[in-house]
């Protein structure tokens, strides 16, 4: 029997880019104005360090607890992982999700290190593919002006340029590139368009998986 949903389901909305490339900014703003158009929208971000694998991976990032890149690598995808089943359920009940970073920062950041790329990619295979990828791109001068970044482990302007690079090499037809570089409300219109246009698409569409299902 054809299984019928009766709820329209919500979007899967990523945002990638660098640090400090204002991701956490235009989330909290879309989010506001989603939920002014009426929208079931709720922010989630990755890592989450809430969770007992986030708080090993918060060690890590600030520096307190040393672990070889691949167990890093695991723990960040295991991370995405262990919220799959909540995610999948909230899609189904309508709400859409806007996601601050997901399996590509899981790709770049790690590949940036030296790392296989396709290794890097495997385990998080099958994960919930996204509606759209919306990945705020800094330019190279912009980045190169930016000496203060943080604290954390990989806030350092060479490691920052190979991530953005690696970003690039993992664009599919579902990004979407928002330059970075204009005023807080532009960017904000212009992903606002993006994501009520993918909003209203996705509705009758099927869930899919990342790198699995076309
Ligand atoms: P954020 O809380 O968004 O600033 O992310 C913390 C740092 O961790 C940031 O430098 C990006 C990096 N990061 C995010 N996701 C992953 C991942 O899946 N793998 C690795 N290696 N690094 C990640
Ligand atoms: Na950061
Ligand atoms: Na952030």
């Amino acid at each position: 029997r054809m299984k019928v949903s009766t709820t329209p389901r919500g979007s899967l909305i990523v945002f990638e880019g660098c640090d400090r490339s204002g991701k956490t900014t235009q989330c909290a703003k879309l989010v506001e104005s989603l939920q002014a158009q009426g929208e079931e929208v709720k922010l989630m971000k990755f890592p989450d360090r809430t969770t007992t694998i986030g708080t090993l991976i918060n060690n890590y990032l600030q520096m307190s607890q040393e672990l070889d890149d691949r167990v890093v690598h695991l723990l960040f995808s295991a991370n995405r992982w262990e919220a799959i089943e909540s995610m999948k359920k909230t899609l189904k009940a309508g709400t859409t999700l806007i996601v601050d970073r997901y399996a590509f920062s899981g790709i770049a950041y790690s590949a940036a290190k030296g790392l296989d790329l396709e290794w890097c990619r495997s385990p998080d295979i099958g994960l919930i593919k996204p509606d759209k990828v919306i990945y705020l791109s800094v330019n190279e001068q912009i980045m190169s002006e930016r000496v203060n970044y943080g604290n954390e482990r990989y806030e350092k302007i060479d490691f920052q340029k190979c991530v953005h690079n690696i970003f690039l090499q993992l664009q599919e037809p579902y990004w979407q590139n928002v330059s970075a570089d204009g005023s807080i409300d532009v960017i904000h219109k212009e992903i606002n368009t993006i994501v009520s246009e993918t909003i209203r698409d996705s509705k009758v569409k099927p869930l899919l998986k990342l790198w699995t299902d076309g």
